[in-house]
């Protein structure tokens, strides 16, 4: 560290944050834009981002109805990986991790990028074949990873219960190296100020209301603040996507549910990567602050409530138990729920809508935070150009016409 920022380090931690300057600013919108992304969260200000550096757009805004990054951007377990199984997604993902790789130089703001590596357990023969299959799809592919033994995953995770006596034995797991954890503010919040930077308008508190079509166009969205006009509509509002749609008359192949996270009490640093089972259902890491940071499935119920049920909150410790009993007296401290949107083939939508304009980016469900920087990429271009870019062509709508699915149940993690 220079001695210039010893010195503003100080001079900042005496000044009860006097004079900081904002990351971002606060615009007051404008009636017009070249542009309008629906939803601050990490994707939609990613967009934004890449719209403005990678697209020479400027006059762009990103409305929000809460505060950037208040969504599932805000509420979710930071696990980032790309071990996908079909290529379409195992390319989407990977494109994603090498931005994340270089995210934090790119933005000029430390996302707290951390590749501590991520096991998937196997639990049953099968899952073992599932496993070895997807580890070969990820390196033919050019994602890395490896399968592991349960005596190798003794030694690598001292305290996970590797025993062969217990309810549900570990037989093994894939692990991706390069997979891990990254901070999930600081990624709203880098984008946030990324994207302001070029110009963007990043305008909280304004909640779109309309979306105002003619002749099969879009014409601009109603909000809480006014009416504002643009021709192109991007819309990335996650768990709130089918409302969104209802408002131009179209219907999603969505669901809406709760998902649940989990916090400890901070401990010392017990676990240096990222635990997920699918066949118990739960996952682990811990924060570099030292908490437990948990989550299981989603809630089976379609709704808005950003909680969760308690039958989730047993069922999500049980299974943690079952992998850590170590963990057994550890206290929780916070609960939370956001809403996620499932696809019926665990894979996101990216797309061009009938509507000439509109565009969708959703259906990410439970494992879109680690998509971050390749879905704000990839829809950049599409809304951009009004056209997909090679990576998400094959997540248009239009697949649940044609057939062609992506089916990434498999991989989806343990929530889907
Ligand atoms: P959001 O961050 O939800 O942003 C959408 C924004 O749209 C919100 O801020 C919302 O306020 C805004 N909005 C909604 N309606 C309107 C409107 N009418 N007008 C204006 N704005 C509106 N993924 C992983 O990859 N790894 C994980 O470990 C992981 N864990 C998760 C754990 C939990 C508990 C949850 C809930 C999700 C988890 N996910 C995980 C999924 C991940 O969080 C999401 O897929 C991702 O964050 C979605 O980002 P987003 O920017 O699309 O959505
Ligand atoms: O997609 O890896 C994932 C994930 C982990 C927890 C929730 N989703």
């Amino acid at each position: 560290m220079s001695k210039y920022s010893i010195f503003s380090l100080a001079r900042n931690a005496m000044s009860h944050h006097d004079n900081w300057e904002r990351a971002w600013r606060s615009p007051t919108p404008q009636k017009s834009y070249d542009a309008i992304i629906v939803g601050g969260g990490g994707h939609g200000l990613a967009t934004a981002y890449y719209m403005a550096k990678e697209h020479g757009m400027r006059n762009i805004a990103v409305l929000e109805k809460g505060w950037i990054g208040g969504g599932n951007t805000g509420r979710n377990t930071t696990i980032v990986r790309s071990n996908y199984l079909w290529d379409e997604a195992a390319f989407l993902y990977e494109k994603s991790m090498k931005l994340w790789e270089g995210l934090s130089q790119d933005l000029n703001y430390n996302v707290m990028f951390s590749q501590r590596g991520v096991y998937n357990l196997g639990h049953t023969l099968q899952d073992m074949r599932d496993i070895q299959r997807r580890v070969n799809a990820n390196r033919l592919n050019g994602v890395d990873g490896e399968v592991v033994d349960a005596k190798e995953l003794a030694k690598r995770i001292p305290y996970l219960n590797c025993s062969p006596d217990s309810r549900y034995p570990i037989l093994g797991a894939s692990f991706q190296a390069r997979g891990g954890t990254a901070r999930h503010d600081a990624v709203a919040w880098g984008f946030a100020r990324g994207a302001d930077s070029y110009g963007v308008d990043i305008i909280q508190n304004c909640e779109v209301t309309g979306i105002r079509r003619e002749d099969g166009a879009v014409l601009g969205v109603e909000t809480s603040q006014g009416y504002i006009e643009s021709k192109k509509v991007g819309v990335v509002t996650a768990g709130s996507s089918s409302v969104l749609a209802s408002m131009a008359g179209l219907r999603l192949p969505l669901e809406s549910h709760p998902l649940q996270a989990f916090v400890s009490e901070p401990i010392k640093p017990v676990l240096d990567t990222v635990v997920m089972s699918n066949a118990v259902h739960g996952y682990i890491s811990q924060s570099d602050k030292g908490d437990l940071v948990i989550g299981a499935g989603i809630d089976s119920y379609n709704g808005y409530g950003q909680r969760g049920s308690f039958t989730t909150i047993e069922h999500t410790m049980t299974a943690i138990m079952e992998l850590f009993p170590v963990f057994s007296r550890v206290r929780m401290n916070r609960q939370w729920g956001g809403i996620v949107d499932t696809c019926p083939d665990a894979c996101p939508i990216i797309s061009k809508t009938p509507i000439k304009g509109l565009y969708f980016n959703c259906g990410w469900g439970t494992g879109g935070f680690k998509a971050t920087p390749g879905s704000g990429w990839v829809f950049a271009h599409t809304v951009a150009n009004d056209e997909p870019h090679e990576l998400n062509a094959a997540f248009a709508l239009d697949r649940f016409i044609s057939g062609a699915l992506i089916d990434e149940h498999g991989a989806a993690g343990v929530a889907h």
